[in-house]
């Protein structure tokens, strides 16, 4: 399904993000930015090492101690379609006592923000934090979906935001949320 907040579009389809031809996707990293399982594991894999390579960097001059969870740097796509990848690092889910929604909120937030930054108009996400952070997917579509449509009511140089879900299960997760998001407003 698709749907429009202001001039822009949100798409919510079934994809692996890997074969998306956006400005950037954006990766589920962890604060090491060195690369992992799950969509990490598969941006590097196709991306090649130049990814890595160029995260490297960004951990030996801006962050020595690891991306903290919430924030979002950029590099390039390597030999991706994508042109370049946002790695963002979502709250692990623990219980929901530990600000894991504001955080996972920063997470959608702040790559929106590196991406208008780098003037960038399209940018695909995967279902951030509810693989191996094991974030409940019911509320973490809420969180992704009202942080991108807040986004992009205050900002209008992004054009479209893709949400490329894995699984049927969550492309229906995601589609529902929607469908009641628009409806409230
Ligand atoms: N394209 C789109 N979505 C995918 C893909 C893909 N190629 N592969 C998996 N997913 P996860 P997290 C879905 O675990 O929970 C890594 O090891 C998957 O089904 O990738 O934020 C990192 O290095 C799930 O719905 O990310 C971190 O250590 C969603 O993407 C840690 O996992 C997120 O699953 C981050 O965990």
């Amino acid at each position: 399904m698709e749907f429009k907040v202001g001039n822009a579009t949100i798409q919510i389809i079934k994809s692996d993000i890997t074969d998306i031809e956006a400005d950037a996707i954006v990766n589920a990293a962890n604060s090491m930015l060195l690369g992992g399982a799950g969509v990490d594991g598969a941006i590097h894999s196709k991306g090649g090492p130049k990814i890595l390579e160029e995260c490297k960097k960004i951990r030996a001059t801006e962050w020595p101690d690891g991306l903290p969870t919430g924030n979002a740097v950029i590099t390039s796509g390597g030999n991706l379609k994508a042109k370049h990848v946002i790695h963002t690092v979502g709250p692990i889910w623990r219980g929901g006592f530990y600000n894991e929604a504001k955080l996972l909120r920063a997470a959608y937030w702040n790559s929106l923000k590196l991406a208008s930054t780098n003037n960038l108009r399209s940018i695909a996400f995967p279902s951030i934090s509810t693989g191996s952070y094991n974030y409940p997917t019911d509320e973490a579509s809420q969180i992704a979906i009202n942080a991108i449509k807040d986004y992009l009511k205050k900002e209008n140089k992004i054009e479209t935001v893709i949400l490329a879900l894995y699984s049927d299960k969550n492309l229906e997760i995601y589609t529902k949320t929607s469908q009641a998001l628009i409806t409230k407003n």
